[in-house]
């Protein structure tokens, strides 16, 4: 069987999508050599010092780990040349980071989170790099301005992630469907192996910290129960799935069905949100699992409308089978 390597993939469809242009590929290009650099430090991670942290907090407060650091630093230093960005966001820097002056620029953004689930990276857990690409409302060579970089993510031209597991997949969506590529080591490339995804309509899984359960409202307590109880409920039997790694429990269930939740909670000072952050993890997601015919919400509404204030705003997220997303918004309205 001839293997089709995701660049090829890419230029296949140019035809079908103008957006696959030169540019396009290029950038994604870049994006795929990051992740196989990265890969190659995940994988060797233990015999590396390359465990544990750098003894630094990051703009979330969140302690930042030395693979967090090294992934953040690859994709920068690889995309800022590629002369096709005009600006970038990573869940590791507080501020827009904008392209140096002496490499050319183009009008896309990348948003990305470099290496996410880093708090599993010690314990040979499966993590992910996630990305989101954008294109700035005008072309021109003044510097990108805040507003034009929060936008809200149906403008998305391309998402994806690429997950460090027991292989390295490299998933993502064009806005033409959800396609799957593997790196095969031998050759040193992303080989197409799941040809347009697809969410199974409902799914048997349900992935969700339950030992957050005492922080939430009454609403979301029901709503994860109902799920616990739905042998009774419903006549079949969830199973609980949670690995705490969102790209590792997002692409099982994007495999097996099933819903992924990170709901609000009252460690929040508002108690209006969860962990996970719009621009760099929700939108991408939820990009992909629409392409794939599933569904992502914040509890009520289409996370892919919510037009961001800030960089690093976070957002509740309740992503997967579609029938099972669905469950939770009309619980979500009948509460309200
Ligand atoms: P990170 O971006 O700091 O790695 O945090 C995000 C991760 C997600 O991968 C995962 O879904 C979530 O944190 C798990 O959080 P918790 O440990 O609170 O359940
Ligand atoms: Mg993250």
């Amino acid at each position: 069987m001839r293997q089709v390597t995701v660049v090829e993939h890419l230029l296949l469809r140019q035809k079908e999508r103008p957006l696959a242009s030169g540019r396009f590929t290029r950038l994604l290009n870049e994006l795929i050599l990051s992740a196989k650099i990265i890969g190659r430090e995940v994988s060797r991670a233990g015999l590396l010092d390359v465990l544990g942290g750098t003894g630094e907090v990051n703009v979330q407060g969140e302690m930042v780990q030395k693979l967090d650091d090294f992934a953040n630093r690859v994709i920068i230093r690889r995309m800022e040349r590629a002369g096709v960005l005009c600006a970038m966001v990573s869940e590791e820097n507080a501020d827009v980071i904008e392209i140096p002056r002496q490499f050319p620029t183009g009008d896309y953004i990348l948003i990305f989170d470099p290496l996410d689930g880093s708090a599993n990276i010690d314990a040979n857990v499966s993590i992910g790099t996630i990305f989101g690409i954008y294109r700035r409302s005008s072309f021109n060579d003044e510097s990108v301005s805040i507003s034009e970089i929060l936008q809200k993510g149906s403008n998305q031209v391309a998402a994806g992630y690429i997950i460090y597991g027991s292989s390295t997949m490299l998933v993502y969506t064009a806005g033409s469907g959800v396609h799957g590529f593997t790196l095969d080591p031998s050759v040193g490339e992303f080989l197409l192996s799941h040809p347009d995804i697809k969410i199974p309509e409902q799914g048997k899984i349900y992935s969700v910290n339950e030992g957050y359960a005492s922080y939430w409202d009454t609403a979301t307590q029901k709503i994860v129960e109902t799920f616990r109880n739905s042998h009774a409920s419903h006549g079949r039997s969830y199973s609980l799935r949670y690995i705490g790694s969102l790209v590792s429990d997002f692409h099982r269930n994007l495999i097996y069905g099933g819903i992924f939740m990170y709901p609000a909670d009252a460690r929040d000072p508002k108690k209006t949100t969860g962990k996970l952050r719009l621009m760099c993890e929700a939108a991408p997601m939820a990009f992909i699992v629409e392409q794939a015919g599933g569904m992502a919400i914040d509890g009520i509404r289409r996370i892919l409308d919510i037009e961001p204030t800030e960089l690093h705003q976070r957002v509740p997220l309740f992503i997967g089978s579609k029938a099972d997303v669905e469950t939770v918004q009309k619980m979500y309205s009948d509460f309200a």
